[in-house]
């Protein structure tokens, strides 16, 4: 008998295992690579987890609290940047000409009255669903004055090809002399 002969089969157990050591690898691989992005997106960012939801009661919106009539429509901040209240109902959003000004961080914050609403902002990357009973958020920023149209692209019942919002984008220093004279603006006629 020759030494090869007493050692065991070669059955392809060593390469098998060498394989799922290389799998394991790729797998934890990604696994580090998405909480690197998650941190990266909470830190950076600023992102919440769900956790963060906020709600509004649609039942109660116009008897008090954040999205009461009297609040609705942008305002300007003590640290300049604008806030954005609005609320989005079958068929119509309040305000439904909202007045933003230009190079200003802008947070829009709107709810639905009703049933789900989409908030989209023509030509830009602000879009937002409308929830009854929850708080979407999202900020931006615009360059140049102008008009844009801001259509429910969220299918709410039979009005809803007439649900049509508007934003009109104006110099910052018009904005500012605007907003030393009211609490709330909107560009609605
Ligand atoms: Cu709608």
């Amino acid at each position: 008998m020759t030494q090869t002969s007493l050692s065991p089969p070669d059955d392809g157990a060593d390469r098998a295992e060498r394989v799922e050591h290389s799998w394991a690898l790729v797998s934890i691989v990604i696994l580090a690579l998405l909480v690197v992005i998650a941190a990266f997106a909470a830190l950076y960012h600023g992102a919440m987890p769900q956790s963060r939801v906020e709600t509004a009661d649609p039942r109660t919106l116009h008897l008090g609290g954040e999205f009461i009539e009297s609040n609705l429509g942008s305002a300007l901040e003590p640290d300049g940047t604008v806030t954005v209240r609005a609320i989005g109902q079958q068929y119509s959003f309040t305000p439904s000409c909202i007045l933003v000004p230009t190079n200003t961080p802008v947070t829009f914050r709107a709810t639905s009255a009703d049933v789900v609403h989409g908030f989209l902002i023509d030509g830009t990357n602000i879009n937002l669903m409308l929830v009854p009973g929850y708080i979407s958020s999202l900020g931006g920023r615009f360059d140049t004055p102008g008009e844009r149209l801001m259509p429910c692209h969220e299918f709410c019942s039979v009005g809803h090809e007439g649900m049509w919002g508007r934003i009109k984008i104006i110099d910052k220093a018009a904005f500012v002399r605007m907003a030393a004279e009211r609490r709330r603006l909107s560009c609605v006629e």
